[in-house]
């Protein structure tokens, strides 16, 4: 059994498997320098051999305890042939929605397109660098997939204050999208993938009010398909406040905390395997720092099965020496 299924399904306490989002990433140069050659993101993305290389990236300089998938969320509405592209110094533009074409889609189409990335998984899964180690797999949430699908760019900090008024082309999005992300969640753990991360990174901009529409229920619906699977899944409600009810409804076997919520309150009020919760700012600062503020989430959590991870993606301007100092402390922590 790996690190991190002994965590989420025997919720074994002795153990502190580590990974990080965005692991595999801009700060390393060895990303970079592939990047730098590839400026079409959806294209590398589609690159088996590159996108299983650059996965493979950081399990070569660190003791990580998974590989995850170098894709995208919105590799799902690219399949659902909405256009995407990343701008740089932007981030992602979509083109417009066509709900024609996406009610015309059958899921041979999607996998064509897509196809690639079932083929990275699978050369990830049997490399030897991820033997005894996880490969994660993972979708964006219906809600996050559909801000993006709607906004064509990244929400930031707010909705357009239109985004609600067409409620027959959400509907319609929906639907699409927990039928395409079943598929997508399914072809990936039949190439390999052990473990799936559904991402609601934009969570965080519901009211309290539409949580159950637009987060609960379509997410419930993926993580009870999952677990059909026999495959744990973790996910990350980024910004909710109420992490409690979040858990005790979607149920998902772990739950990803992001770092502004009090780890503190997340230890009484869950009982499911955590994942998570450090600044990735923390990073930034020095040695001592990023040994007591690790300190402080594995302390907190030593009788609770714990993954360690960080709130958010790591970011772009990290020394890769802090992330190796890093990964070093939480496998000596005792
Ligand atoms: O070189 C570059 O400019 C590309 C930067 C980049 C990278 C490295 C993007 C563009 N995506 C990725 C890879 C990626 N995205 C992974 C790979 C695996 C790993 O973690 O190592 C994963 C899991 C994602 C997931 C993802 N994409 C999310 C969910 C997690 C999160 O960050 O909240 C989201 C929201 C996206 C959309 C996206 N893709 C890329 C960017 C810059 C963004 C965010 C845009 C925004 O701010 O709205």
């Amino acid at each position: 059994m790996t690190p991190l299924h002994k965590v989420l399904k025997n919720r074994d306490t002795s153990i502190n498997p580590i990974w990080i989002m965005r692991q595999a990433g801009r700060y390393l140069p060895e990303f970079r320098e592939i990047r730098k050659k590839n400026p079409d993101f959806i294209k590398l993305c589609l690159n088996e051999k590159l996108s299983s290389e650059i996965t493979l990236q950081p399990l070569k300089r660190f003791d990580l305890d998974a590989a995850i998938i170098f894709s995208d969320i919105l590799m799902l509405p690219y399949g659902l042939n909405q256009k995407v592209e990343f701008k740089k110094n932007f981030g992602p533009l979509l083109g417009d929605l066509d709900l024609n074409e996406i009610s015309k889609l059958d899921e041979v189409d999607f996998v064509e397109k897509v196809y690639p990335v079932y083929k990275a998984i699978n050369l990830v899964s049997n490399h030897e660098l991820t033997n005894s180690k996880s490969t994660i797999g993972f979708v964006g949430a219906p809600w996050t997939l559909l801000v993006y699908m709607i906004n064509k760019q990244s929400p930031k900090l707010k909705l357009k204050e239109d985004f609600f008024s067409d409620e027959f082309l959400i509907n319609r999005i929906l639907i699409a999208l927990e039928r395409f992300l079943k598929l997508h969640i399914k072809n990936q753990v039949e190439n390999g993938a052990e473990v799936i991360q559904i991402f609601d990174s934009w969570a965080g901009l519901l009211e309290e009010k539409d949580l159950p529409n637009f987060v609960y229920i379509p997410t419930l619906n993926l993580v009870e398909y999952t677990k059909t699977l026999n495959v744990p899944v973790i996910c990350f409600p980024r910004g909710i406040k109420n992490y409690k009810n979040y858990c005790e409804i979607v149920k998902p076997d772990g739950v990803c905390i992001d770092y502004e919520v009090d780890p503190l309150n997340i230890i009484k009020d869950i009982n499911i395997p955590v994942q998570g919760g450090m600044d990735p700012k923390v990073l930034l600062s020095d040695k001592e720092n990023i040994k007591n503020q690790a300190k402080k989430y594995l302390d907190i959590f030593k009788d609770h099965p714990y993954i360690f991870n960080l709130g958010h993606g790591i970011l772009p301007e990290t020394n890769p020496e802090m992330m190796d100092y890093l990964v070093k402390f939480v496998k000596d922590y005792k």
